[in-house]
């Protein structure tokens, strides 16, 4: 995945589409994965799409993404709000980070409003397309915007 955009998205997001609609939208992981392709030819950047219920997975895509990645763009679910391991993986990465949220985790519950893996940019409250803003904003930051 060399120079690619690393996306990565945590526990439970393999279910969008198919339940909670309500909250998450209609859209499935499979249309997240094909917006963020789309996205990705359109800026010109290659991207590696990857889901994992395990805290354990996304740490090592982290660590193998510090090597290889331009930049991450990552969902961590509900791992945002638990997971100190997952936000001590993105800090040791010097590539630039933008976590995504569908929801905006503001508004729902309590439990949700802080984020451990917080490092630098949030995106959250613009459903899928938050994924395509943050794939925009990165490839900004990596200087391969179109003008
Ligand atoms: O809004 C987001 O993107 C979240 O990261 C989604 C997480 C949630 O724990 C975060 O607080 C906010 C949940 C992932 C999706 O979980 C689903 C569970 C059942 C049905 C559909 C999705």
């Amino acid at each position: 995945m060399t120079d690619s955009v690393l996306i990565l998205n945590g526990p439970n997001l393999d279910m969008l589409g198919k339940r909670q609609a309500e909250i998450y939208g209609s859209e499935m992981l499979a249309d997240v994965e094909a917006l963020c392709g789309r996205s990705g030819a359109e800026l010109g950047i290659a991207i590696d799409f990857r889901q994992s219920n395990a805290e354990h997975e996304l740490i090592d895509w982290i660590h193998d993404g510090r090597e290889h990645a331009a930049g991450i763009a990552i969902n961590p679910a509900a791992y945002s709000h638990s997971s100190i391991a997952i936000k001590d993986a993105l800090t040791a990465c010097s590539c630039p980070i933008i976590e995504v949220h569908v929801t905006n985790i503001h508004l729902r519950e309590s439990f949700r409003h802080h984020s451990y893996v917080s490092e630098s940019a949030v995106i959250c409250g613009c459903g899928i397309e938050g994924y395509a803003l943050a794939l925009r904003r990165l490839a900004s930051l990596l200087g391969r915007a179109p003008a």
